[in-house]
């Protein structure tokens, strides 16, 4: 018997990525659109050396039951688009979520009666146009949780550097820390990844580190919290010449994912007393600068 096709909920700049790897890997990938969002033909992925075209095939709910989805809408949007799609749900339905920001994993288990998994990933990449999407940078995929689902491999052949955790929480929490550090700054400083890195914006990156640090430590994340000074420069410099998905928001005028990533971050530091004065800073200053936007 064939493998179920993936389905894409969510077709901005990771949605369009994945869609790329497995069509490139020759699996069947079904976008499910937006109501009154109609989807083109194809989009295109502008690689490092090379451009190229995808067909979109579009899923129509009532021609079969979904088996497989990904969702990667914005973090605030996940539990909304999944209720849409809910109908079309297999009851065996697998669905990874692929977003940036913390999505209360409770509210998500009411949802399906299937399994549930996290994937986060620190692939770069901006669009220059809706269907036009620029690969930033390679990075990390991280999925989990739990024994290895059988569809893992295919996963793999698509997302090139995926790996699988039977824990994956301890990563959902670094990357949120790798966001708290990087979006808000990149955001308010309008700057690319990389210019983190020079003289002027280097050594309040750097506090907001050691103070993201130090909550990784508090939460018991030892590991991540030992290596997340060199974790986090190591996305600063892999994804340098990307635009965040928070300066990408910030100049498109739509709502950033500020509330799903440095709140929360916020919230377990003041609960296991956890210095974070410059964490707090950027949250303020970029509440009053984009208040319509948070
Ligand atoms: O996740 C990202 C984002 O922009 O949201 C990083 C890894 C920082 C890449 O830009």
């Amino acid at each position: 018997m064939s493998n179920p096709p993936w389905h894409i909920l969510g077709f901005g700049v990771i949605g369009q990525l994945l869609h790329a790897g497995f069509s490139r890997s020759g699996q069947q990938c079904l976008v499910v659109s937006k109501p009154n969002q109609p989807l083109p033909a194809h989009h295109t992925v502008q690689y490092q050396n090379h451009t190229e075209t995808f067909d979109i095939e579009v899923f129509v709910p009532g021609d079969r039951l979904i088996e497989r989805l990904v969702v990667c809408t914005k973090s605030y949007d996940v539990t909304q688009a999944i209720t849409a799609v809910k109908q079309a749900l297999s009851p065996t339905a697998q669905i990874v979520i692929m977003v940036n920001g913390l999505v209360d994993s409770h509210e998500i288990a009411e949802l399906t009666t299937g399994s549930v998994y996290w994937a986060l990933t620190t692939e770069g990449g901006y669009r220059n146009e809706a269907h036009h999407t620029v690969h930033g940078g390679s990075g990390v995929t991280r999925l989990g949780s739990g024994s290895e689902p059988d569809w893992l491999r295919e996963w793999q052949e698509a997302v090139p550097n995926s790996h699988w955790h039977t824990d994956i929480d301890p990563y959902r929490w670094e990357k949120l820390s790798v966001n708290a550090v990087i979006n808000p700054l990149t955001a308010l400083h309008q700057c690319r990844n990389g210019e983190l890195e020079n003289s002027e914006l280097k050594a309040c990156t750097q506090t907001s580190i050691d103070e993201a640090r130090a909550v990784l430590e508090a939460l018991g994340f030892t590991l991540q919290a030992q290596g997340f000074h060199n974790t986090c420069w190591e996305v600063i410099r892999k994804t340098g010449a990307n635009r965040s998905s928070m300066l990408q928001d910030i100049t498109l005028k739509r709502r950033t994912e500020i509330s799903t990533i440095l709140p929360p971050l916020l919230a377990v530091a003041a609960k296991h007393h956890v210095a974070t004065p410059q964490l707090k800073n950027t949250l303020t200053a970029f509440q009053q600068r984009f208040p319509e936007l948070c």
